[in-house]
């Protein structure tokens, strides 16, 4: 099978996991790297062998013929990149939050679907084995159909030093944590038409908010809680895990810290290890998320090999970041809202 030919842009904090994602990844190399900041450059072209080597964007696609880009800079670049590869007809991928804005989001989904090439949001927390683990539990019937659901990220890690610019945005927590475990709800429960949502600051060193609680109903009839926080000091530090609770007709699902998944149902109950595995180059407490970065990279290839639409699809990715507006909306007003006056 001939590789297909991938450039990356944005070589910061997360790309460096793409990249080692990349490597062991048959079918897909890349090519190419583009960073407007020149020593990240060097850094990321000198650890994995890059040549070909771009500080501007447009450069790189006037002089690179490519089968995919991957964009791993932040959320205020995204739309002008997406609308470059869109304009050069290059399937792109690009890293959550997908926009700073919904009608961003909704122009860069037309315009990738007008120059008729894929786009998939790199939400790579629903690609945790965990969370596969219990999305496979609820397909199998064992509980039932399910009627509530807790996805709970609980922490006090320190995000800060990793990634300054998490501590000075006006918005924190929902749009950078709570986009992930939103979309954990949608994947599991379905779509959502309603969201009630609550928000704190604990943390009087940043700017956003670092508490945030959602109440959803799901199309499916479900509700859901999701609760996230940054200032939950806690015996054992959980980050990054994603906890989950899900009660069905016939049964339930608990994922507990440590990887302990209890699926009591049809069948009686059964405790499994659901852990990830430590990938040679990752590093705890990180190995969670970056085992997901390698699965959603793989389906990326999967789908342009097939010509199916990725599960993140932009279209798909469009019904989480709304949600995320939905939040902060009903933050402010403290009033329901209703997803379908956003979509
Ligand atoms: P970062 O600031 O460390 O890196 C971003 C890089 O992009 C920088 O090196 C910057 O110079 C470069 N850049 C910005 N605009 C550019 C442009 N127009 N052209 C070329 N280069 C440009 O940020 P980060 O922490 O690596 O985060 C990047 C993105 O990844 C964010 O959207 C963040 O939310 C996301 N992220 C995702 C996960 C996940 O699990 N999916 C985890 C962490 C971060
Ligand atoms: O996954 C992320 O998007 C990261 C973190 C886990 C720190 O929230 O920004």
């Amino acid at each position: 099978m001939v590789a297909l030919r991938g450039a990356l842009i944005g070589c910061g904090f997360f790309a460096v996991n793409q990249m080692h994602g990349w490597r062991d990844i048959e079918g897909a190399s890349i090519v190419a790297i583009c960073d407007r900041d020149p020593e990240r450059l060097q850094i990321v072209g000198d650890q994995f062998g890059i040549a070909k080597r771009y500080t501007d964007a447009a450069a790189m696609f006037e002089g690179e013929v490519l089968d995919f880009v991957d964009i791993a800079t932040t959320a205020p670049s995204h739309r002008a990149l997406v609308e470059l590869a869109a304009a050069h007809r290059v399937p792109a991928i690009c890293q959550k939050p997908f926009a700073p804005t919904l009608a961003d989001a909704k122009a860069m989904v037309k315009a990738c679907a007008e120059a008729g090439v894929p786009l998939m949001v790199h939400e790579n927390f629903r690609w945790q084995s965990p969370i596969q683990a219990v999305h496979a539990t609820l397909d199998s019937g064992e509980i039932g159909t399910p009627f509530f659901g807790r996805i709970s990220f609980r922490s006090a890690y320190d995000v800060f030093s990793g990634q300054p610019y998490l501590a000075t945005g006006k918005r924190f927590i929902i749009e950078d944590l709570g986009i992930h475990i939103i979309d954990i709800a949608r994947f599991l429960l379905g779509d959502v038409s309603t969201i009630t949502t609550r928000t704190q600051r604990i943390n009087p060193a940043i700017a956003g908010e670092d508490v945030a609680t959602m109440l959803m109903d799901h199309e499916s009839g479900a509700t859901s809680v999701v609760d996230c926080s940054y200032a939950s000091r806690l015996a054992v530090e959980p980050f990054p895990e994603t906890l989950i609770e899900i009660d069905g007709s016939d049964g339930t699902i608990r994922l507990t810290q440590g990887y302990k998944l209890t699926v009591s149902g049809k069948g009686g109950t059964v405790v499994s290890d659901v852990s990830p595995p430590l990938l040679p180059w990752a590093s705890r407490p990180w190995h969670n998320i970056q085992e997901s970065v390698i699965a959603i990279q793989k389906h990326w290839v999967d789908c342009l090999a097939k010509g199916t639409d990725p599960a993140t699809s932009g279209a798909d990715n469009l019904k989480t970041f709304a949600l995320v507006e939905a939040a902060y909306a009903g933050a402010a007003s403290r009033e329901p809202v209703h997803l379908d006056a956003l979509l």
